[in-house]
């Protein structure tokens, strides 16, 4: 994982011409063009490059999606997740997708950049919205299975709406939790009960690595909080699910006691991207309420060995053409060892990024640059991904849905699919040479 350097140098010729005007007054390098048609022309390229308005899609399912934030308890050691349900129809506010701005100042010290550059995404992405209705009343007569979803490295709750949308749009509770493992961009805790009343929220920034070699050592301690908070997540909904009284922390006008009863706490599964997927793996050899687990793009570096046996549960990877490596790929099938339900498929075309909801509201160039867009479109990409889930969730879970329509997509049958990989593949016939 390489510094970006290059396209840090593009962003701040963007900024330069994107900073609003009065702030360098005196200071603007195309002031003197600013009279004629160029200054327009300029600052429009810039915004179609870098702020392109484009759209995080629609659940396509036959349900409304809802959307909330819970936090319980107050400290770092409980949980804090985003929530998409299945809500009653109707007109709601929508949500807002990132909803601080130190978020995206989390995101510039992750990827390594200036802080002006964290302001100037904050510029570009503070006002989106995600296509699901805030705060609208649970959709009530269903009992709903329960998807608990672990972010990446340098991620957070909110950016994986897309699949938590698509889900919830089909029946699912998705319950996107915020890792307090100093690996998410950012994240918050209150440190006591006054300052959870005021709203005075404590900010824990991303941990950068020491040294690489104590890489493993560092990832896998995390590893095992992450887990350990994915369970704790499920403890805390399982608990209102039962008809304990629990108070967000948050703010919030969504009554959790519509969430008593509305679970079917046989139906559980554990799902991730990137050190989430690794997360979900953990997850699953820890706590067998979860039935299976779906590793997004997974990055396998965070695991220990014993692991490889430990893991019962079906499980299924769904992975991404350009980030996966022969020796990571060489670790994912150390899990079929023992004839256990695995499953593995990879998108054409597609980069890591792909299942993070920044591949939707980017434009091409930046896209590119960033490597947040691959060949495929990106609504393309996360269409097979979720529609996969979806058959996978269905055949393991027991589910009594049409989503067995997409089980071709499991065993990698359509034009932009790969059946298993073809990271080890090259691998292997190298070493046959
Ligand atoms: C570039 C992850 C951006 C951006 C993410 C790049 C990323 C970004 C927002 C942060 C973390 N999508 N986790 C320009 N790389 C906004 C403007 O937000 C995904 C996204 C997304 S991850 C991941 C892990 C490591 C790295 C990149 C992504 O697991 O997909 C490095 C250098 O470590």
């Amino acid at each position: 994982m390489t510094p970006y350097k290059l396209p840090v140098i593009f962003c701040l010729c963007g900024c330069l011409v994107q900073v609003h005007p009065f702030v360098w007054s005196d200071l603007d390098p195309v002031k003197h063009i600013k009279s004629t048609g160029w200054y327009h022309k300029i600052r429009n390229l810039m915004s179609s490059v870098f702020c392109d308005k484009h759209q995080i899609p629609k659940g396509k399912g036959s349900y409304s999606v809802g959307c909330t934030d819970l936090m319980f308890d107050f400290t770092a050691q409980g949980s804090l997740l985003r929530l998409y349900y299945p809500s009653k129809d109707g007109e709601y506010h929508s949500t807002v997708w990132i909803p601080n701005k130190e978020y995206f100042l989390g995101l510039s010290n992750f990827l390594g950049l200036h802080r002006l550059m964290g302001k100037f995404i904050a510029y570009c992405f503070g006002s989106v919205t995600t296509p699901a209705n805030w705060n609208a009343p649970l959709r009530i007569g269903e009992k709903y299975p329960l998807i608990i979803f672990s972010h990446g490295l340098g991620a957070f709750r909110t950016i994986y709406s897309a699949i938590g949308i698509e889900l919830a749009s089909h029946g699912f509770i998705v319950a996107a939790v915020e890792h307090r493992d100093e690996s998410a961009s950012a994240t918050f805790y209150y440190e006591n009960e006054f300052a959870a009343e005021r709203d005075n929220k404590s900010w824990l920034p991303y941990k950068h690595l020491q040294t690489q070699s104590t890489e493993y050592i560092q990832r896998h301690r995390q590893v095992l909080q992450r887990a350990e908070e994915c369970s704790k997540a499920l403890n805390l909904i399982l608990d209102i699910n039962g008809g304990k009284t629990v108070k967000n922390v948050l703010d919030s006008t969504f009554d959790l006691r519509q969430l008593k009863d509305a679970i079917d706490n046989k139906k559980i599964a554990v799902m991730g991207h990137s050190f989430g997927g690794a997360t979900a793996i953990q997850s699953l050899s820890e706590d067998k309420r979860f039935q299976c687990g779906i590793a997004l793009d997974a990055w396998m570096v965070p695991l220990s060995d014993e692991l490889y046996s430990r893991v019962p549960q079906p499980l299924f990877f769904i992975n991404s053409e350009r980030f996966q490596t022969a020796e990571n790929v060489m670790k994912m099938r150390q899990f079929y060892l023992g004839g256990k339900e695995r499953k593995m498929i990879t998108i054409k075309g597609s980069v890591h990024q792909n299942f993070p909801d920044f591949t939707f509201v980017t434009g091409n160039i930046l896209g590119y640059i960033f490597s947040l867009k691959g060949h495929i479109d990106s609504d393309v990409a996360i269409d097979l991904s979720n529609k996969a889930s979806l058959a996978f969730l269905q055949k393991h879970l027991g589910l009594q849905r049409n989503f067995n329509q997409w089980d071709h997509l499991i065993e990698g049958e359509d034009i932009n699919l790969i059946r298993d990989s073809n990271a080890d593949s090259v691998y292997i016939s190298e070493c046959l040479e």
